[in-house]
């Protein structure tokens, strides 16, 4: 199984340690082709000697040879909600992860999305239950 994980870069890096430990359960269930995303040292710059189009590029068809999305929204983000919708085009199965804010609500793009799912949570221990219910759901 591969596992494409979305979360914010150039949105926020404020969940960074939180995507670290998201990527490291989700190895349980297959290869994250997207580690990187979970890396502690990257900032919202996300530089990494490479062009955006060579990013652009690799991400894309990264998603193309997944079998699922697991996307962490809590930290708005173009690039995340992008790869969402590309994702929803090509008919991937697409799991978000939603921390519940105080005066904030999740887009209704992807909340409101009948192919996305969306699951609310206040923890890493309720989203690691969360994510185990998914995955198990898949076999
Ligand atoms: C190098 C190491 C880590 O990041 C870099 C360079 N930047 C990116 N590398 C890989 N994927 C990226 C990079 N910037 C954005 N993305 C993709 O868009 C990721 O798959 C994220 O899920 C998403 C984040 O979008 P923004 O708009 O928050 O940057």
């Amino acid at each position: 199984m591969k596992i494409y994980f979305a979360g914010s870069i150039r949105g926020g890096r404020d969940d960074k340690e939180l995507y670290g430990k998201l990527i490291q359960h989700l190895g349980k269930y297959g290869q994250v082709l997207t580690e990187h995303v979970g890396d502690g040292n990257l900032n919202d710059s996300g530089e990494d000697h490479q062009p955006d189009q060579w990013i652009y590029k690799r991400d894309m068809e990264w998603v193309r040879a997944s079998d699922v999305i697991v996307a962490e929204v809590t930290t708005p983000s173009l690039g995340v909600g992008y790869e969402i919708g590309s994702s929803e085009a090509i008919g991937k199965k697409i799991l978000c992860l939603y921390r519940s804010q105080p005066n904030k609500s999740l887009s209704a793009m992807i909340n409101g999305n009948p192919n996305v799912q969306v699951i609310s949570y206040a923890n890493l221990e309720e989203a690691i239950h969360h994510i185990d219910k998914f995955f198990q759901s898949q076999s």
